[in-house]
């Protein structure tokens, strides 16, 4: 370990004030901000093999914050400590919705051993993924060992949970069309686990059925692997909450049991080196003056049309690489 920040210092000694602000100095996208995320980063290495690391998605309105409000309670109540990074890509556009995550949650964001963190995303430089994974990193440095992660269910995010969580769980809805379209578009691929929520009042036969379908899809998609589970919850009366917390915990003491867990990890801590290269490279290229100029020239030529932007970036780099040469 190398000298500590006094940021670091001061959030893995339980300040709460500390691990929000180090995550927002992580959201930021100021080149100043630069340094001082290095440094913070260079406080300890990510070594978290005891926590587990849920992604929780699904379209907006499913139910996915009033889901993760009692499994959160139910985490702390068998002794953990519980972190919810809550990412919303449209959050900055729609406004609102981020909020309303945290109000979904208020038993949990009330809880000392609870750290709620809504995220807007839109424009994060190196992409959610990226910002993700360092937030995820500190929440841990600060002593969470169960790090959920809630995304709505659009673009790429869906599909980029998978590479910074050991588990996904989709979350959808009787007359919901996103469980099949998520087949189509592949991201029923990188599920573990789906919870057909809302099965309450008049929606449990309906629940009942689309929970079949599901099933049944899930089946043929697989082929002769085992598809992932179909479970009917609902958070207004908490059937079916125990049952999810229960598949969760043995299929993450399976996956540890057959090495695939830390397999997966190193998988990803790979992935992670690649992604923050390049966020490395783009970051220094954007603190070289010069550089900064001819950035916004070819990017105006850009979006004029004027030049192919394969053939900008190489410009551009071949620019920064030159000295060297
Ligand atoms: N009837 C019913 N309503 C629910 C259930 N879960 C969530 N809701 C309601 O659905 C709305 C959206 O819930 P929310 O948790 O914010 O969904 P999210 O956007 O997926 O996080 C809220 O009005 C909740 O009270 C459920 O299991 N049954
Ligand atoms: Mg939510």
């Amino acid at each position: 370990m190398n000298n500590s920040s006094p940021l670091f210092t001061a959030l893995t000694s339980g300040d709460r004030g500390a691990l929000g602000r180090a995550i927002t100095l992580m959201e930021s996208i100021h080149p100043k901000d630069y340094e001082a995320k290095i440094s913070l980063l260079s406080s300890s290495i990510p070594n978290a093999s005891s926590s587990v690391r849920i992604a929780v998605t699904g379209a907006p309105g499913v139910g996915k914050s009033s889901l993760i409000e009692h499994i959160g309670i139910m985490l702390i109540e068998a002794g953990h400590r519980v972190a919810v990074l809550a990412i919303d890509p449209s959050s900055e556009r729609t406004g609102g919705s981020i909020l309303g995550d945290k109000t979904r949650m208020p038993a949990l964001s009330r809880h000392s051993n609870a750290f709620i963190r809504p995220s807007p995303t839109s424009g994060v430089l190196g992409g959610v993924a990226q910002m993700t994974r360092e937030s995820i990193f500190l929440c841990e440095a600060a002593g969470y060992d169960r790090i959920i992660v809630e995304t709505v269910g659009i673009g790429q995010s869906e599909t980029s949970v998978a590479t910074l969580s050991d588990l996904v769980v989709f979350v959808t809805m009787s007359g919901s069309g996103d469980a099949l379209q998520g087949i189509k578009r592949g991201i029923m691929e990188v599920i573990d686990l789906v919870a057909v929520n809302k099965s309450d009042g008049e929606n449990e036969q309906l629940s009942k059925n689309f929970a079949s379908e599901l099933t049944a899809a899930l089946h043929l998609l697989h082929g002769s692997a085992e598809p992932p589970s179909v479970l009917l919850t609902s958070a207004a009366t908490k059937l079916g909450l125990d049952g999810l917390l229960e598949q969760i915990e043995s299929q993450i003491k399976l996956s540890v049991s057959t090495g695939d867990f830390s397999s997966k990890r190193k998988k990803q801590l790979e992935l992670w080196f690649e992604q923050a290269t390049t966020h490395s490279l783009t970051q220094n290229l954007r603190r070289v003056a010069d550089v900064s100029e001819l950035h916004s020239d070819l990017l105006r030529q850009v979006k004029d049309g004027s030049i192919h932007p394969f053939v900008a970036a190489n410009l551009l780099v071949s620019k920064l690489l030159s000295p060297l040469n």
